[in-house]
């Protein structure tokens, strides 16, 4: 399909700058989602990231003619059997701030005795009028800094400590994040493929 218009459906400040800056290059208008009526909040009730965007996206975009792209993402820590994972956002309770979850997880780190390494993971899904077009997932690997570095980024990005670039999340250029971030390395592949269904690939 060829897409001229787009909406991002997400509330989370930081996700809807970066994915803004992974699409510039691609010519869409990329519109928020002031500019679609909310649909009822959507429950992130799925057990995986990928249920939650489809969820978001399919939801969304029964609200708007143009095609809603949907970003449900987190922090997997190994040691701690995936958690956060699905629940990132909600970690330290519902109202908590970025500096609470990251407490908490560094807190429930101190009392294990794995290791601190860990992934994020991106899971990106496209519907139009209520139909899932297209879902990819992307991640990155790295390490639970013992505590918080730099401040850039968002949420847990300053104790993701990025061990090919030896900093923080929070301590890298908009560019060197997306350049590596799960996010990033999502919506290279959304575009990809859909360069591959539009017989451009
Ligand atoms: P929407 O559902 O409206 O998109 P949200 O913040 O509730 O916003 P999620 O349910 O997908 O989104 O939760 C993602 C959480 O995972 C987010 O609040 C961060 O704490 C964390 N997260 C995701 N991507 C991240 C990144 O690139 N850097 C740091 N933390 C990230």
């Amino acid at each position: 399909m060829s897409i001229s218009h787009i909406v991002l459906a997400t509330r989370n400040a930081g996700k809807l700058r970066e994915l803004r800056s992974l699409l510039s290059e691609t010519g869409w208008r990329v519109h928020g989602l002031q500019e679609i009526a909310m649909p009822a909040e959507v429950e992130e009730t799925g057990a995986t990231f990928s249920e939650n965007a489809r969820r978001k996206a399919v939801a969304y975009s029964g609200r708007t003619d143009y095609p809603v792209l949907a970003d449900d993402s987190g922090l997997e820590v190994f040691a701690l059997g995936g958690r956060p994972g699905v629940v990132s956002a909600r970690y330290a309770g519902e109202g908590a701030g970025d500096a609470e979850r990251i407490a908490n997880l560094l807190a429930e780190l101190d009392q294990t005795h794995g290791g601190r390494d860990a992934r994020f993971v991106c899971a990106l899904a496209l519907a139009l009028r209520g139909h899932l077009l297209l879902e990819v997932e992307g991640e990155c690997r790295g390490v639970i800094a013992p505590e918080p570095r730099g401040r850039r980024g968002f949420g847990y990005d300053p104790v993701f400590f990025f061990p090919q670039l030896g900093k923080t999340f929070a301590e890298l250029s908009e560019e060197e994040k997306n350049a590596h971030s799960h996010r990033g390395h999502a919506v290279k592949l959304l575009l990809t493929r859909l360069a591959e269904q539009s017989g451009l690939g």
